[in-house]
């Protein structure tokens, strides 16, 4: 019988699992059936214990950042979703790499047999672990069979190109020289490989073209949902400071974010989708009447309120990208749980989501600040399905991570269980650290004064809900000089600021700081994001 390199097992299985991914993919994109390596992934981000996961995504982003700069940041989603390929497709190279080695090292045969353990042994597991967490709605009578078909071509595949490059002892028996039939072997071997390659390469190329093709637009549509036409992006149009002088320096992000530019940050390998007939909000736990709301109900039942809000993430770094603004409509915590009458022994309020993550409200929390709601609409329009779509909660002043997107249970309850980025050793409280940031010096846009050139230098300052009262700007280790405040839209959003740099040539660096509105002023020592969010001054050199 012939000789099997086993590193031969990893290259025949590429061609395999390159094509099942492929597949898996555009069924994705097409039908929802499951893609089963961004579930395989989110599983195993799922189980791995927290420092380890935040580690990982650390990792991910400063390698991000090292190849790509700074814009790449937002991208990581990308890089998890690569991430996710390569693991998968490790597991299956892996399986290859083992059954040639079995050949090759204990006389194993290609048999039947081998064929249903390459089946079971890849399929099993990740059908299992995309069952569990799949959050697409495609019903399991529909998912399993097609998965059990598409995990039986690569194992049976694999099992009929093992036993082609053996090829059959019949032919071995009658060559004639081992020389001679080395080099057949090997010629056979190579046009046998090069075919095989070639169309699963094609399988593979067309299937991650045409789905990629459509998960873009699926994005673009998604985020995009409502927004044409209106002018500047946004549904807005007016706002409480339209009248105010401080125009914001030319190069300056724009005030108010339009949505598909809003930052986004979730924790699995894509957003999780849910349709408005498949919704509905059950609250329960220690209440007397519990309720189970529709999106419609709410949006009826309960005055609503609309407030200008600033939304960041903890894990941002200093002069962070992670920081939107726009307007969200919804009701008051307040008057929701007035309608299900809370038990006086209940402490907290526990949100579940459709993507397992979870948090929880302190009750006096919300008794105290009437702002903090169950929001509906950004900009005037449903909140977008990748954004929190239909319900997702604001707390003033704390990061992002307290605050759950996609809400699909409400519990009251006087357990406090640690949310979800809190068990993976983030802040428990997570209050927003005050920030600035320069965004421009424009050095296009000069203006003249009194025989200076003057150069706009701008960007934005936050404190939560703690106000602005102060920004300070410094050239070159030069004096702290104060800048002008725009009014912000709101007392909870970020405040844009001005500043006039009289013109020098050469080379500088600014730094930007600030105070919150009762003076307390911006921490200035450097510290990473990690736990509890990043401090440092913002520099920006030209
Ligand atoms: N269900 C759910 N809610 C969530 C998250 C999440 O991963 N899942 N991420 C949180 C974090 S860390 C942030 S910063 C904000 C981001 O909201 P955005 O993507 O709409 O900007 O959502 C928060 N709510
Ligand atoms: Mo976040």
């Amino acid at each position: 019988m012939k000789r099997l390199n086993p590193l031969l097992g990893i290259i025949v299985a590429l061609l395999f699992t390159a094509p099942l991914i492929g597949i898996m993919y555009i069924a994705d994109q097409v039908v929802n059936l499951p893609f089963v390596p961004f579930d395989f992934f989110d599983w195993i981000a799922g189980v791995l214990p927290g420092n380890l996961l935040t580690f990982g995504i650390d990792m991910m982003i400063d390698t991000l950042r090292f190849f790509g700069g700074a814009e790449a940041v937002t991208n990581a989603k990308i890089a998890e979703r690569i991430m996710a390929v390569v693991m998968f497709g490790s597991v299956g190279l892996g399986i290859g790499l083992a059954f040639f080695a079995l050949i090759r090292f204990m006389n194993v045969k290609p048999s039947l047999m081998t064929a249903l353990g390459l089946t079971a042994v890849f399929g099993l597991p990740m059908i299992m672990i995309s069952l569990t967490t799949n959050q697409g709605g495609t019903p399991i009578f529909l998912t399993i069979p097609w998965l059990i078909v598409l995990f039986a071509i690569w194992g049976f595949g694999l099992n009929w190109a093992a036993q082609r490059l053996l090829g059959r002892e019949e032919v071995e028996e009658t060559a004639v020289a081992a020389t001679e039939e080395r080099s057949v072997e090997t010629l056979n071997r190579r046009q046998f490989l090069i075919r095989l390659g070639a169309s699963t390469a094609t399988i593979t190329a067309v299937s991650g073209g045409l789905g990629g093709m459509l998960a873009r637009q699926d994005e673009a549509a998604r985020l995009a949902a409502g927004n044409a036409g209106a002018s500047g992006g946004t549904f807005i149009t007016s706002f409480p400071n339209d009248g105010d002088a401080i125009i914001p320096a030319p190069g300056t992000r724009p005030e108010y974010t339009p949505i598909p530019d809003h930052y986004q940050v979730f924790l699995r390998t894509e957003p999780s989708i849910i349709e408005e007939a498949d919704w509905t909000l059950p609250i329960g736990g220690m209440v007397d009447n519990p309720v189970n709301l529709t999106l419609a109900e709410i949006r009826s039942n309960y005055t609503p309120r609309d407030q200008f809000v600033t939304l960041s993430c903890i894990s941002g770094r200093v002069g962070t990208g992670l920081i939107s603004t726009t307007m969200w409509t919804g009701v008051s915590a307040q008057d929701l749980l007035a309608t299900v009458g809370v038990q006086s022994g209940a402490k907290y309020l526990e949100m579940e989501s459709a993507d397992g993550f979870h948090e929880i409200i302190d009750l006096e929390l919300i008794n105290n600040d009437e702002r903090i709601m169950f929001a509906y609409d950004w900009d005037g329009q449903p909140i977008p399905k990748d954004h929190g779509f239909p319900l997702r909660i604001w707390i003033p002043d704390l990061y992002g991570m307290k605050q759950p997107k996609w809400i699909t249970k409400m519990t009251l309850t006087d357990e406090y269980r640690q949310g979800y980025w809190v068990e993976r050793n983030w802040d428990e409280v997570a209050q927003v650290k005050s920030t600035s940031v320069i965004d421009t010096v424009a050095l296009d846009e000069v203006e003249s004064s009194l025989g200076q050139t003057i150069v706009p230098v701008g960007g934005i300052a936050w404190a939560g809900d703690r106000q602005i009262s102060k920004v300070e700007v410094r050239v070159d280790d030069g004096e702290w000089e104060e800048a002008e405040l725009r009014s912000p839209l709101s007392e909870t959003t970020w405040v844009v600021w001005r500043y006039a740099w009289a013109f020098q040539e050469g080379e500088h660096t600014f730094e930007v700081r600030c105070q919150e509105g009762d003076g307390t002023a911006q921490i200035e020592t450097r510290k990473t994001q990690r736990p509890d969010g990043a401090t440092g001054i913002h520099s920006f050199e030209i």
